[in-house]
Parts: C-alpha cells; structure tokens; sequence
C-alpha cells in the first residue's frame, strides 16, 4: 500500500496548485484523477486570472509560457442598452490587472512541471471513498485499471471539483449548504476570429447578455445567455454571430471579426456554498466546496486562494506541528469566497436578463449601471474587486 503526506484527489488547478507549494517545501504528495491526462488538458473553462493568481503561478516557476502568451489587461467594458463605459483598474488598484490565460494551458503548463518535479499524478483513478479523516492515518481508496487500490496519507486535500467525493465525507450536520439556480445559461464558443476588442465586454441587451473576452489575438472566446433547456444544435454558427453582433453593439459601429466556431458548449449558472470546508484530517479546496456564475470570472482564483491557505497551515503543521492554520482554514477561506460570492452574484445580477426588459428589476439594473457611468467610487468598488482583493 502506497503512502504519501498529503494524498489529493483531483487534477484541476486547485490540486495542482497545491502539490506544486507542498513540493516546494519537500512536502510529498500525490494527485488521483478519474479523467485521462488528454481529457484534463483540453477541457475548456475559465479565462481570468486575477492578479494573486498570476503571482502564484510566477512564484511556482510555471508561469513562463502564461507571461509570454497570457495578456494583461488594464481595465474592462461594460455595456447596457448599447452603451459602453470603461472601468479602468490602474487609478483604483494600485496598478494592479488581470491576465487573460486560458485555463487549460495553465493546467498544461502545471502537469508538465509535476512531471519535471516528480510529483506523481495518476490519470484515470478514482477516488472511490475516503476513510479515517478522524484518524491520524486516513487513506484514499480508489479504482485504477479495475482494481480497487489503497492510498495511505497523513492528510486528504479533496480538490475534486462540485461533483467530486470530497464533500460527500464532510458529516452532514457539520456545514449549512447555500445555493442559487439561475434561470439561465451560458452558450460559450471559441472561434478562430480575432478579437474585436482590446479588453473584455460584458454587455446587457434586452435580447440576454453576451461577453467578449479572448484567448489570443487569433482566437475569440464569446459567451451568450440563453435557457436553461437551450441545446447547441439550436445555435448555427451564423446565428451565434448574429447574435453576439446584436448584443454587443455599441452604438457607434461594432462589429465582430468572424472565423470558425471550434467549440461551443451551454453551462448552467449557479452559486453554490457550504460554510465548513474541513473534517478531522480532510480538506476541501476550489469548486469542491463552493461554486459562483462565472460573470465575475472568479472560481479558478477562488481554487487557488484557498490553496493559499491549506498549503501555509500544511507546511506548518509538518515543520512545526502548528495546527493553528489548520484550524481557521475554512474561516480563512471563507471570508473570500463569500466576498467573490457577492461579486459574482452582483456582476450576474447587473448584467443578465432577469425579468422582462423594462420591468421594475431592469429598471433597478439600469439604474445602476448609470451610476456607475458617473461615480469614481462605484467604478473603483468593481475594479477591485474584479481584479481581486488583495487581502481577504
Ligand atoms: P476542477 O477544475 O473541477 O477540478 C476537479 C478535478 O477533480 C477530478 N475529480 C476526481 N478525480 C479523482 N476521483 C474522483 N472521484 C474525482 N471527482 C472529480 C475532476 O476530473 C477534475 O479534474 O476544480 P478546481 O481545481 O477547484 O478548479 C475550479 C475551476 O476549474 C473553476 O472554478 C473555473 O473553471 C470556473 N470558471 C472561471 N474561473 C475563473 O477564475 N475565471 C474565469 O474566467 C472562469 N470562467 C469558469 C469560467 C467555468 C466555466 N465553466 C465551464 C464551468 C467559464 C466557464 C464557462
Ligand atoms: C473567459 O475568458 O472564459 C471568461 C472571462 C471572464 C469571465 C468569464 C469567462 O467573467
């Protein structure tokens, strides 16, 4: 039977993130993922890494390809009924930004450094239950190639994603649960199309919302509202373009690049959360404990914020036998996730269809909205959150 210090289940950025620190410090760990390693790296997903993020990933040492391909960007566009205003960050933030890097390259660029650094990940093994998280010894059992196998481990990190096993093991009267389903969709594509803007779009139209955001200065990465009972064969190409062009129309000429669609998929928008993230020896980290729309562009970040914290108060503990940071990690992580919980509540509320155009709700949306086109202090509350607090 196999043994490690900190046995992770998932392959996503919050596993990653964390074997990554825990190697630094001579830690040994080892990551079970149920997907193959050609499934983990083509999954499309998240596109905004804030600024704490992107100091991780530079601190880790993989960061080379992101700032070499990643783009930094310095401020935002916010569009309703087709007028656009610009929330710049630098003057509110200290000169902080944003990258734009998609999320399977980091993912890429992290399992490449695992490699190099051996540290061990095996592709297509699931984690089938977790035993012993009020023991000092707990372990992992999971099935690989048919066979059911042991992990022995001193601590568990469940960074196994809102479907994962992790939170299953969390005792059922040790956490409340929060959740909102929106009554919408996100229909996203990438399309071999050069963006049509220098800096990302959020855009609300009587049609829905519609978001520009990229992936290089080749490839566009565009995301539609749509049902929550819409399918992909309902949007052709040219019907995705239309719409985006109607949508994001500025008034003033804006018109997309068009180019081949090679990925479009809808994704279901909720906020999900649960107020303890811990049991015994288990921990949970990223979208394993909470989930948020992603109009703030916030999970991914979220992940790795929380492995901030588990990865100091696991150092700690095996360098010093502190528990100390053990102990507050889920207040610790919560204070986050519950800010970017607001944030990305706030943003989805803005920005989406919520009720019919010109009804009480709109209103208050577009009410909003031209407060924020006159008030520095409300354009400087988005900017920093957008970007990400710092502290927090
Ligand atoms: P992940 O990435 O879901 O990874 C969990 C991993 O665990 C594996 N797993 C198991 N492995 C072994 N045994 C089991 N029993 C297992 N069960 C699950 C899974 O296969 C998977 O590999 O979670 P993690 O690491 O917490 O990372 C979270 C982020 O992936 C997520 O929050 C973001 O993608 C959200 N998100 C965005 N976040 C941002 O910060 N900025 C963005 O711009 C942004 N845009 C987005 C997004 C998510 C989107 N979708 C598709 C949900 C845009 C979209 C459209
Ligand atoms: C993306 O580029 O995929 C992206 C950017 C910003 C968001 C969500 C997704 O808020």
């Amino acid at each position: 039977m196999a043994k490690v210090q900190v046995g992770i289940i998932g392959a996503g950025p919050a596993g990653l993130t964390l074997a990554l620190i825990l190697q630094k410090a001579g830690i040994r760990s080892l990551i079970l993922e149920n997907r193959s390693k050609q499934y983990v790296i083509n999954r499309v997903r998240a596109g905004l890494l804030e600024q704490n993020t992107v100091d991780l990933f530079n601190e880790l040492g993989v960061g080379g390809r992101m700032r070499r391909e990643g783009d930094e960007h310095h401020g935002v566009y916010l569009s309703f009924n087709n007028k656009k205003i610009h929330i710049p960050f630098g003057e509110h933030t200290g000169g902080r930004h944003i990258t734009i890097y998609g999320q399977q390259e980091i993912v890429k660029d992290m399992i490449e450094t695992c490699a190099e650094r051996g540290i061990e990940i095996k592709f297509e093994a699931t984690a089938t239950h977790i035993e012993g998280v009020e023991t000092d010894a707990p372990s992992i059992v999971y099935t690989e190639g048919g066979a059911e196998k042991v992990l022995n481990c001193d601590f568990v990190a469940a960074c196994d994603g809102f479907h994962g096993i992790g939170r299953k093991h969390l005792p059922k009267d040790s956490y409340q649960e929060f959740r909102i389903e929106y009554p919408f969709s996100w229909l996203g594509i990438l399309a071999y199309a050069p963006p049509a803007s220098d800096e990302l779009i959020y855009s609300y139209h009587k049609n829905g919302f519609a978001l520009l955001s990229m992936r290089s200065a080749e490839v566009s990465r565009l995301y539609l509202q749509v049902t929550n009972d819409d399918k992909v064969e309902n949007w052709s190409d040219e019907r995705i373009w239309d719409e985006l062009d109607v949508r994001l129309d500025d008034g003033a000429g804006f018109k997309l690049n068009r180019g081949e669609i090679f990925e479009k998929s809808i994704t279901p928008m909720r906020s999900f959360m649960i107020d303890n993230m811990q049991h015994g020896r288990l921990f949970l980290a990223g979208d394993a404990a909470h989930i948020v729309p992603p109009t703030g562009g916030k999970g991914l970040n979220l992940a790795v914020a929380d492995i901030r914290f588990l990865s100091k108060a696991l150092i700690n503990w095996f360098e010093k036998g502190d528990d100390s940071g053990l102990k507050t990690y889920s207040e610790d992580c919560l204070r986050r996730v519950w800010r970017a919980q607001d944030f990305s509540n706030f943003m989805t509320t803005l920005m989406h269809k919520m009720d019919e155009h010109g009804s009480y709700t709109n209103q208050l949306q577009k009410a909003k909205f031209d407060y924020i086109s006159v008030s520095k202090n409300y354009e400087a509350t988005i900017a920093e959150n957008y970007v990400g607090l710092k502290e927090i």
